[in-house]
Formats: structure tokens, C-alpha cells, sequence
């Protein structure tokens, strides 16, 4: 993570539940390290700028029905779309924060019930993290947090049972941060 050219940047993904607190974390990392002389950029996922990710996102609003299958698929192929633009900018020694990534992927589609090994198949080949940030609060709490915006999967059942499936993503990238009071 050096600020010369010749050394890559590092990819920073920050996951958790709705509401955890990525985006507020994502944006003072930024600031953070734009301020000791970084290059970087802040990312998320699902970029919803794309072709693929207006599909996506009028799903998320349920302004349209999707197979879990085929939106999954959907939420990989639009990380796929950017891979080589990542991988890019991390070789131009830019530091990539990125809100959600594969993580994300996996754990709401398996909550769901679509097969776990499935689920992380499409996933194989994207760039892997250097670090993950996992926000980790509890569901209610996050409920709590001003509402939810009324997005597809923001509500506390389901948003209990991702909670779960992301804890069997833990490896040894992560780092979890337990925001049992609060996060900000
Ligand atoms: N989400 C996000 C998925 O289900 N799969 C994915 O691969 C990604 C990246 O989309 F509920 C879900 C998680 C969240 C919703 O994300 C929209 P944002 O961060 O709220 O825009
Ligand atoms: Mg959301």
C-alpha cells in the first residue's frame, strides 16, 4: 500500500448486515488514508451504473421478479464486469475500499436456501481481498438504525439469517469488528 507506482494497491472490502454502518466506515477509511498520501478509491457493490446493475436494482425496489438463481448470478457477473478495471487500479498502486464483494453475495443468496457451495462457484476467479472489515451487529440493532429504506431484502428475519450464513465466510482475511453499542 505505498504511494509509489510500482507497488499495488490493496483491496479493502467492508461487509456486513443492512444498516451495520458500512458506508459511514468506508468513507472515514477513505479520508484516512487519502490523508496520509494514498491513492484511493471507494467502490461498491452492486454498482448499480450498469447494465447489470439496473437490473439489479430494480429488483432490489421489486419493480421486477427474478429467479434467486438467476439475480445471484446477476450479483456476480456485475463484480465480474469490473474485475479488469479492479485489477487495473490496484496495479496503478491504487487502494480499492469497496462496500460489499463476494461476501455479500454468498451470504444473501444462501440465506435464501440456494446451496452454499452454488453459491460460491460464480465467485471463483474475482480478485481476493487483502482485507475484509466485517461491521458485526446485532440484527435488531441494526433494525433499530432510522429504518430500512424498504429494499427487498431489508427486514429483520431475513436480515437474522444472513447474519449467519456470512459466519461460516469467515477466513483468515477478516477482521471483525463487534459493534454491540454502536459504530459510529
Ligand atoms: N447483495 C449485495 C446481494 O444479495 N448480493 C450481492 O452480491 C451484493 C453485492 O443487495 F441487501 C444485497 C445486499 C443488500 C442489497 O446492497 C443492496 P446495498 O449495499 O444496500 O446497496
Ligand atoms: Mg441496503
Amino acid at each position: 500500500m505505498g504511494a509509489s507506482n510500482e507497488s499495488r494497491g490493496a483491496l479493502v472490502v467492508f461487509e456486513g448486515l443492512d444498516r451495520s454502518g458500512k458506508t459511514s466506515q468506508c468513507g472515514k477509511l477513505l479520508s484516512y488514508l487519502e490523508g496520509l498520501g494514498h491513492s484511493v478509491e471507494l467502490w461498491r457493490f452492486p454498482d448499480r451504473t450498469t447494465s447489470v446493475g439496473q437490473m439489479i436494482s430494480a429488483y432490489l425496489t421489486n419493480k421486477s421478479q427474478l429467479d434467486d438463481h438467476t439475480i445471484h448470478l446477476l450479483f456476480s457477473a456485475n463484480r465480474w464486469e469490473k474485475r479488469s478495471m479492479m485489477e487495473a487500479k490496484l496495479k496503478a498502486g491504487i487502494t480499492l475500499i469497496v462496500d460489499r464483494y463476494s461476501y455479500s453475495g454468498v451470504a444473501f443468496s444462501s440465506a435464501k436456501g440456494l446451496d452454499f457451495e452454488w453459491c460460491k462457484a460464480p465467485e471463483n476467479g474475482l480478485i481476493a481481498p487483502d482485507l475484509v472489515v466485517y461491521l458485526d451487529i446485532p440484527p435488531e440493532k441494526a433494525a433499530e438504525r432510522g429504518g430500512y429504506g424498504g429494499e427487498r431484502y431489508e427486514q429483520l428475519e431475513f436480515q437474522k439469517k444472513v447474519a449467519q450464513h456470512y459466519k461460516l465466510l469467515e477466513d483468515s482475511s477478516w477482521k471483525v469488528i463487534l459493534c454491540f453499542i454502536s459504530c459510529h
